[in-house]
């Protein structure tokens, strides 16, 4: 079904499978399919009475809550753009969100409205509405006055149904256009390769601002029919106690890691799984199959990101091989190309290209960077390295940029270092990410100071704390006298990576 539309799919969804519970929850009562229909409608309501029109941008940085799944649903029914923010950013991070979303309508924490308000107006935003995690906010009130009805508004698989930025490593972040064609046809194809249906519930313990939670959990999950089991975050415990009434988690690998480190986990509490998934950063293969020895399961592990959603995944029967991400998606066409975009010869590593309905449809308001990143066939150049076997399985060996995903969550070291040389006494910086047991890998920065004694390290990280979100934050700032260079003048991040290699297992 390739020129479906996410909205259709989801309505349909919703009436389908109108008894089925499509929300549970602690201390809560069960949401249906069709009260999470109702309740969307009415934040369709709202939205159309706060004058958003199709098309329109509405920028959503609030708690994870089933009020926020409503409002992703209503925006998508109103045919306009949703456009979550991750809710670490700070107020820095909005200001350059605001002004380049131009959104119609800007959502946010009831504790947030205040700061929110002042940025708006700046950017010449009139409405700016608060919805918190526990039912209260101004968008709330207004949707429980509204009809329970809504007419969806008919899109076009080629309209934008999200935009979601992605940070760059020229350190602006790049708003990635998504249409409702690319996320109709990739959770179609997704529910069909990992066998989703009513019969399931996922556990869903992840955030809803990425792509991951968002549009993979959910709306795999609201378009099969499938129940979730929500958590507001991801909690080891929480989630192992649950586990027993669930089919299925979808997770990023420190999920994986922290269950293992718990010794509740156990093939008698996995037992009513059928499917453990992992992405968004790379497995290790002794966290597999330490995994599969405990449990007896083999997680499923997928490869994707925000430009092209879901692009390989291992397979749902069959073998499921650590340390690889398995087969091009059903429909979509992988190859693994040199710098002249021609494929390099299996097994041989190259840069991971990516073509087909799940791709995204350009950066936002930039064409110049959408035209470099993509072929002219259309082909999408992702930046990650990897090699293809002679069967097509993909395995990622590296990334060609300049990327550091910690715990699931990308930060670009551009970012950070511009933040850091512009502090008084640094002289220049560079950022690399280093092994971290939890995380996978985690920041840390490489400072030269201006002059005899560097500023210090809690004087740093307070400075840039103001500016990016803490997840970004290096979890240390060393200061030497100098960075290694190449001959051509070039900061060596190898040999940084390598000096610095246990710096965060020393701590
Ligand atoms: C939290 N902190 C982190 C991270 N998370 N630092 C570095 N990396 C992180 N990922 C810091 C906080 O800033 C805070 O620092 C301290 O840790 C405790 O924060 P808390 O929120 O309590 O952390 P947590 O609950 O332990 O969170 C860890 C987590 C979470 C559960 C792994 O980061 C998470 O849910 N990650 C999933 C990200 C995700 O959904 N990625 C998908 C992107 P301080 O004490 O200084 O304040 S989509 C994608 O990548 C593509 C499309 C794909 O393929 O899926
Ligand atoms: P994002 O920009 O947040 O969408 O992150 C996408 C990036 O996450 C990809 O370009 C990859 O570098 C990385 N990624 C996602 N899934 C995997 C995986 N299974 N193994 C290795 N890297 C992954």
């Amino acid at each position: 079904m390739p020129s479906q539309t996410l909205t259709a799919l989801l309505d349909d969804a919703c009436v389908r499978f109108g008894d089925t519970p499509a929300i549970v929850r602690d201390g809560a009562p069960d949401l249906t399919y069709r009260a999470l229909h109702e309740l969307s409608a009415r934040y369709a309501n709202a939205l159309a009475a706060r004058g958003v029109r199709p098309g329109d941008r509405v920028m959503v940085q609030v708690e994870k809550s089933v009020e926020a799944v409503a409002l992703y649903l209503a925006t998508v029914r109103t045919g306009a753009v949703f456009n979550p923010l991750n809710t670490a950013y700070t107020a820095a991070e909005l200001d350059y969100f605001m002004s380049d979303a131009e959104p119609a309508l800007v959502v946010v924490d009831p504790k947030s409205r205040e700061a929110a308000e002042g940025l708006a107006a700046r950017h010449g935003i009139a409405a700016v509405e608060t919805l918190g995690a526990d039912h209260g906010g101004s968008l709330a009130d207004l949707a429980s006055g509204q009809a329970q009805t809504f007419e969806s508004v008919a899109r076009d698989a080629s309209d934008l149904a999200a935009l979601l930025y992605t940070s760059g490593t020229t350190g602006r972040s790049k708003g990635a256009m998504i249409t409702q064609g690319n996320l109709a046809s990739n959770a179609a194809t997704l529910i069909d390769l990992w066998q989703f249906s009513e019969t399931d519930r996922l556990l869903h313990a992840l955030p809803i601002f990425h792509v991951h939670g968002l549009f993979v959990a959910l709306n795999v999950a609201l378009a099969s029919g499938t129940t979730l089991i929500w958590f507001d975050k991801f909690d080891a415990d929480r989630v192992l106690d649950a586990m027993p009434r669930a089919t299925a988690l979808m997770g990023v690998p420190t999920f994986y890691t922290r269950m293992l480190a718990s010794d509740r986990l156990s093939r008698d509490a996995a037992q009513s799984m059928r499917l453990f998934i992992s992405g968004s950063a790379p497995l290790l293969a002794e966290t597999h199959d330490a995994f599969a020895e405990r449990t007896g399961h083999r997680i499923l592990e997928r490869y994707g990101m925000t430009e092209a959603g879901m692009i390989t995944s291992n397979p749902y029967d069959g073998d499921r091989v650590a340390g690889t991400v398995g087969y091009a998606l059903p429909g979509v066409d992988v190859r693994i190309a040199g710098e002249d975009g021609k494929p390099v010869l299996a097994g041989d590593v190259g840069v991971l290209e990516v073509k087909g309905p799940n791709v995204f449809s350009g950066y936002w308001r930039n064409p110049e960077k959408t035209a470099d990143e993509f072929r002219p066939d259309g082909a999408f150049i992702s930046g990650d390295l990897a090699t293809m076997a002679d069967d097509g399985r993909v395995t990622i060996v590296g990334r060609a940029k300049d990327l550091i995903i910690s715990g699931g969550y990308n930060v670009y070291p551009k970012e950070i270092e511009v933040a850091l040389n512009d502090l008084d006494g640094v002289a220049e910086s560079a950022v690399i990410g280093v092994p971290h047991a939890d995380f996978g890998e985690a920041v840390v920065a490489v400072i030269t100071p201006t002059g005899a004694a560097a500023p210090t390290e809690a004087d740093m990280l307070a400075a840039l704390g103001g500016q990016l979100a803490r997840f970004k934050l290096p979890k240390r700032v060393i200061a030497v006298a100098e960075l290694p260079r190449n001959t051509m003048g070039k900061v060596q991040k190898n040999v940084l990576r390598e000096t610095y290699a246990d710096v965060l297992s020393r701590s």
